[in-house]
C-alpha cells in the first residue's frame, strides 16, 4: 500500500491568485501523517514545475495562459506515469482544476477504459467556443474527451484520454449552456444536486459504482474539486456555489468509495488558502482523504 503525493502549484487556469498555494495548505493540514496513520507507505514527490510567462499571444483571452497550462500538464502527466510505473497510487494536490488535463494524460497510459468521478459544482466541459470566462479550469473534462484546442487535447501526443460514457459528474449546480448541450450530446452521466437531494448520497454512489461495473472500467479516478462541497464547509475556493454537497454526505461518498475498492488514483483541487478561513478547506480535503483511504468512525 504505497501512495505518492504530487503537488501541483498551478493557478494559471483561472483568475484568482492563491490556489497555487493549495498543495502547501494541504501538506500543512497533515496529509502525510493522516495517511501514514492508516498504515500506508507515503512518499511526498514534491511539486511539479509550472512554466511561467510563456503565452506570447496575450490576446488569446479565450484560452488564458494556454502555453503554461500545456507545459504544466505535460510535466504532471509524465510524473503520474512514472509514479504508476513504480506501482504507487498517485494522489495529486492542486492547484486549479486545469491540472486534471495532465493527471488524466498520465493515467491514460495505463488505463484504456478508465472510469472518472468528477465531484464538482461545475461540469468543466467548456471549450474556447463555449467558455464564458476563457479560464482553462472550466475545460479539463472536455479536453480529456478530445474536445477543445488541439494542443490541449493532444498533450503527451495522444487523444482522447477518456471516454465520455465513462464519466460520472456528482454535485453539479452551475452548468453553462454549451456544457448542457455537450452532456446531452455525449450522454454523460450527471448526478446534479437535484438527484443528490432526491435520492440521497447512498443511492447516488451505488448507482455510480454499478454504472462503472456495467462499463467494465479497468480503474476509477476521483477528481474532487473542493467547490463541489457546500461553501459553508469549504469557503477557500475561487468559484463557490451555494447549495452544495454537505460535509457528512461527502464523507459518506468517500467511505463508500473506499469500501468499493475501485479507486486507483485521486486528485483534490481548487484549495485556495488566500480565500480560506484558517485553512478550513485544506482541513476538509485532508479529512476526506482520510475517509477515501479507509478511516473509520469506530
Ligand atoms: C465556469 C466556471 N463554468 C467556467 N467553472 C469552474 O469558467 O467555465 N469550474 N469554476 O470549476
Ligand atoms: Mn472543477
Ligand atoms: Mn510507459
Ligand atoms: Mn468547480
Amino acid at each position: 500500500k504505497q501512495i505518492s503525493i504530487i503537488g501541483v502549484p498551478m493557478d494559471l487556469g483561472q483568475n484568482r491568485r492563491g490556489v497555487d498555494m493549495g498543495p502547501s495548505a494541504i501538506r500543512y493540514a497533515g496529509v502525510v501523517e493522516r495517511l501514514e496513520a492508516l498504515g500506508y507507505d507515503v512518499t511526498d514527490e514534491g511539486d511539479i514545475i509550472i512554466p511561467k510567462d510563456l503565452t506570447t499571444d496575450k490576446e488569446m483571452t479565450h484560452l488564458r495562459n494556454l502555453e503554461e497550462v500545456i507545459g504544466a500538464s505535460t510535466n504532471l502527466g509524465n510524473k503520474v506515469h512514472d509514479v504508476m510505473e513504480n506501482g504507487k497510487f498517485p494522489l495529486v494536490l492542486g492547484g486549479d482544476h486545469s491540472i486534471a488535463i495532465g493527471t488524466l494524460s498520465g493515467l491514460a497510459d495505463r488505463y484504456q477504459n478508465l472510469g472518472v468521478i468528477w465531484y464538482d459544482a461545475h461540469a468543466d466541459l467548456n471549450t474556447a467556443d463555449t467558455s464564458p470566462s476563457g479560464n482553462i479550469h472550466g475545460m479539463p473534462l472536455a479536453v480529456s474527451i478530445g474536445l477543445g484546442h488541439e494542443k490541449l487535447v493532444n498533450i503527451r501526443d495522444f487523444a482522447p484520454k477518456i471516454k465520455p460514457e465513462n464519466v460520472v459528474i456528482i454535485g453539479a449546480r452551475s452548468v453553462d449552456p454549451g456544457e448542457r448541450e455537450l452532456i446531452k450530446e455525449k450522454g454523460i452521466k450527471v448526478f446534479t444536486m437535484h438527484e443528490i437531494d432526491k435520492l440521497g448520497m447512498t443511492t447516488v454512489m451505488e448507482l455510480t459504482m454499478n454504472y462503472f461495473k456495467e462499463r467494465r472500467v479497468d480503474g476509477v479516478h476521483l477528481s474532487l474539486d473542493l467547490d463541489g462541497i457546500d461553501p459553508l464547509y469549504t469557503p477557500g475556493v475561487g468559484t463557490p456555489v451555494p447549495g452544495g454537497i454537505n460535509y457528512r454526505e461527502s464523507h459518506l461518498a468517500m467511505e463508500m468509495l473506499y469500501s468499493s475498492n475501485m479507486i486507483t488514483s485521486a486528485e483534490f483541487v481548487e484549495v485556495n488558502p488566500i480565500l480560506d478561513e484558517k485553512n478550513k478547506t485544506a482541513d476538509v480535503a485532508v479529512a476526506l482523504m482520510g475517509s477515501l483511504f479507509g478511516e473509520k468512525l469506530l
